[in-house]
């Protein structure tokens, strides 16, 4: 309530005195529609609270307690008193859910019942929802609208939605922390809101690529030119209010407009504001996270060794026993020294732009750019991402430049950027960890069970093959950077392809007894063709209705099996493996319908590492008849852009 009413008057503010700087390209039309209409969108979105009134981060009065750093040994106070909220209000989404799961022979409600005042004993919910572009995005949609129970149907027999309701963690890496990002922004809209997009806005409208900017119904009715030059002319505040700005500044700009449902892409809408939403507060929804890689001063390389940032609506930092400290997210522009902000420093607000923040996790995806000549963009958009590439040189094309660096000499010893003042971030899945487990499989955070969505594009043909399940339990086997970070044992590529691991749902770490560590279980959700070829490229820009609608689709039968259609008893199973970890410590003995699940879904450690065929997975249901076929010529272009990715990272 007092993010709303703190808004209410900045709104107030804004137009009695005009002396915050508005969206530069408002008619007083817009503006005034915007005053009426104030109330509403201030208690619908996160807030546009940036002191500038615009892109530009701006300096405030520090708060009577000066902002500062933390070592990275606990959760936060903020997220622990958030807890109290959430797990008590998963109580009872989670009995709900469980009986509609439907385990034979288990009584659901009074399981819960017997701990729902006992959270250690309660089962602790995360979903982490891979990168991979649009198709990540929208094949992650169709899981979120399927667990959702506010989506049509989703609570019908055989569906599974209410899961979202009981989880407390939702994590999202580039083109997942497009989803998350945007869900959250937009007030934790349902997939289907967001899907259907509402008229005057560009939200979620991929007809348009990010090159040619939103389509000319939107209330912004740009130009592709108006479209640039507000783009560029909104980077430049940035610059002109003393910030460095990189090619991840125009890329998380050009993406708001299809993410943030406010005018221009709400360019001062800020991630850290997520935590002032009345539904976040009350903890009404989940916990959302974005993750990014560091890459570290004069290398070029990102690796499974690299340090891992998670970024949440209180904090941004590292677990890891490198950076190993979390920085307040609001204040993170501000020019931190040894963990503080000197006394001669005013407190900076407004660098952690939510658009900012969801284009630096990815970050890969500035390769996209760096087709322009390729596409009908203004000459004028055109010279200045030539300036600023030679600039930047090839090493430097896909990554954010985050200055001043807030870990900035702090934890000397063992912080690689310790003596810099720029942080190099990139897209969080550079070191093959492309499902964001990271911020979930913390022991601090104690999660249960996690439902790992992978939209990679492993094979040849854009499925994945377990390759970032692989890197997150490689990681967690070297002691150097796992800080007690514990994984369950995963088989090689082969294996997962040789025993179709990655064609259908598996679980991971069903036996927690014979593992190093506290490791949640996890539940693989790789995607695979139900009723479409969700296999699109990494690198297609646009996609029209038909195409999103389906690729959304058949991330919702991956999600339920085809409503049940493969395995009927498929939710008995997802709410087995939810309760798995919390029967054991509440020493409760399994049910028999429960170890039917686990013969069936648990992978037993057998392995097949011959070199499989190709791969070419065929419809597991039968293709939409209503959706039209990916245009083949329009693949060909990205292919090449994949292509000169691949170059960059390699090199
Ligand atoms: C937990 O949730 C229940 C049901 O929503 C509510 O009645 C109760 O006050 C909550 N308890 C705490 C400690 O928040
Ligand atoms: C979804 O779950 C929430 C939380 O339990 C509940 O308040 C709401 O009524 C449910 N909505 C539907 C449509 O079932
Ligand atoms: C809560 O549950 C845990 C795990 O079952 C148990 O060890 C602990 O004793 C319980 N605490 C209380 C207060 O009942
Ligand atoms: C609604 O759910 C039921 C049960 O899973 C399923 O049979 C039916 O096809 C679904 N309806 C739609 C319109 O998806
Ligand atoms: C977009 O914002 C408008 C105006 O606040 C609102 O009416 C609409 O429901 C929003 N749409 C989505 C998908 O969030
Ligand atoms: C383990 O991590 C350390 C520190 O990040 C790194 O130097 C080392 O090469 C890694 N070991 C292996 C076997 O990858
Ligand atoms: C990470 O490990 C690789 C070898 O596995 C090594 O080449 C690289 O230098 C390491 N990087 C850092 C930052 O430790
Ligand atoms: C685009 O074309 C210009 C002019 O031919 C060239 O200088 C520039 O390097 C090209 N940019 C890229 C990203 O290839
Ligand atoms: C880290 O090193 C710098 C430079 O030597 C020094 O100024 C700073 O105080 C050190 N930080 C801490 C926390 O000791
Ligand atoms: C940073 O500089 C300090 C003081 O010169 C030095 O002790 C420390 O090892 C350096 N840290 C790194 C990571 O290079
Ligand atoms: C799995 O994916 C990795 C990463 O793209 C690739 O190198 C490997 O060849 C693939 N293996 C199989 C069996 O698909
Ligand atoms: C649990 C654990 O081992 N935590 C370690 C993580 O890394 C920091 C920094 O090196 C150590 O202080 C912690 O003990």
């Amino acid at each position: 309530m007092r993010g709303l009413i703190t808004i209410l008057a900045a709104a107030s503010f804004n137009l009695c005195h005009g002396s915050i700087v508005l969206p530069r390209d408002a008619s007083p039309e817009v503006l005034a529609a915007e005053a009426l209409a104030a109330p509403i969108i201030v208690a619908e979105r996160a807030l546009p609270n940036s002191p500038s009134g615009g892109y530009a981060p701006a300096s405030v009065d520090c708060p009577s307690t000066r902002p500062t750093l933390r070592e990275a040994s606990s959760l936060s106070k903020s997220e622990v008193s958030w807890l109290e909220k959430r797990r008590n209000n998963t109580v009872a989404p989670m009995q709900a859910w469980l009986s509609r799961m439907n385990i034979s022979g288990f009584d659901a409600n009074s399981y819960i019942n017997g701990i729902k005042d006992n959270a250690t004993a309660l089962p602790n919910i995360g979903i982490a929802v891979s990168g991979g572009g649009y198709r990540a995005l929208m094949n992650g949609a169709g899981f979120i609208a399927a667990s959702d129970n506010r989506t049509n149907n989703a609570t019908n027999t055989g569906q599974i939605g209410g899961l979202l309701q009981a989880t407390t963690y939702l994590a999202g890496l580039s083109g997942g922390g497009w989803l998350v990002g945007s869900i959250y922004t937009n007030n934790f809209s349902s997939v289907e809101d967001l899907r259907d997009g509402s008229k005057g806005s560009s939200v979620w409208q991929f007809g348009n690529s990010i090159f040619e900017g939103p389509d000319n119904d939107g209330i912004q009715v740009l130009s592709s030119a108006d479209y640039y030059h507000d783009i560029v002319n909104e980077v430049s505040d940035k610059q002109n209010a003393g910030f460095n700005a990189s090619i991840t500044d125009y890329w998380g700009r050009a993406l708001s407009y299809q993410l943030v449902n406010a005018t221009n892409g709400g360019p001062q809408y800020t991630f850290s504001s997520i935590a002032q939403e009345p539904n976040f507060m009350n903890g009404d929804t989940p916990f959302p996270f974005l993750v990014t890689d560091e890459r570290s001063p004069n290398t070029a390389i990102v690796s499974l060794n690299s340090t891992v940032y998670e970024i949440n609506p209180f904090e941004m930092g590292s677990w890891d026993p490198t950076t190993y400290a979390m920085a307040p997210l609001q204040y993170i522009g501000s020019n931190f020294s040894a963990g503080s902000v000197p006394s001669n420093e005013k407190c900076i607000e407004g660098f952690d732009q939510v658009g900012y923040m969801m284009g630096t996790s990815s970050t890969l995806f500035n390769q996209f750019l760096l087709q322009i000549n390729a596409t009908s963009i203004p000459s004028f958009v055109r010279d200045i991402f030539t300036n600023i590439l030679t600039g930047l040189g090839e090493d430097n094309n896909d990554i954010a430049q985050w200055e001043p660096n807030p870990f900035y000499h702090f934890n000397n010893d063992t912080n690689r950027n310790a003596n810099s003042t720029q942080l190099t971030l990139v897209d969080g899945g550079e070191d093959g960890q492309n499902v964001p487990l990271y911020p979930l499989i913390q022991p601090q955070r104690h999660v249960d069970v996690i439902f790992a969505v992978d939209s990679s594009a492993d094979t040849d043909l854009n499925w994945p093959n377990g390759t970032s399940l692989i890197a997150t339990y490689q990681r967690s086997l070297n002691n150097t950077i796992q800080n007690n970070t514990a994984f369950p044992s995963i088989p090689d590529a082969n294996t997962f392809v040789n025993l179709g691991l990655n064609t259908r749902p598996t679980f991971f770490g069903c036996n927690a007894s014979n593992m190093t560590g506290d490791s949640p279980l996890i539940v693989y959700i790789p995607n695979a063709p139900y009723v479409f070829h969700s296999n699109v490229s990494t690198f297609d820009p646009s996609y029209d209705r038909a195409d999103k609608i389906a690729i959304i689709e058949n991330g919702y039968d991956v999600a339920t099996m085809g409503n049940g259609t493969l395995d009927k008893e498929w939710p008995t199973c997802m709410a087995c493996a939810v309760l798995s970890r919390s029967l054991m410590r509440t020493g409760t003995a399994v049910p028999a319908a429960c170890n039917t699940c686990f013969d069936r879904y648990c992978w037993n450690g057998t392995t097949d590492s011959s070199t499989p065929g190709n791969y070419t997975p065929a419809f597991k249901i039968a293709e939409l008849s209503a959706a039209s076929s990916m245009g083949v010529a329009k693949m060909g272009i990205y292919v090449a852009a994949l292509t000169a990715a691949l170059v960059v990272m390699l090199a």
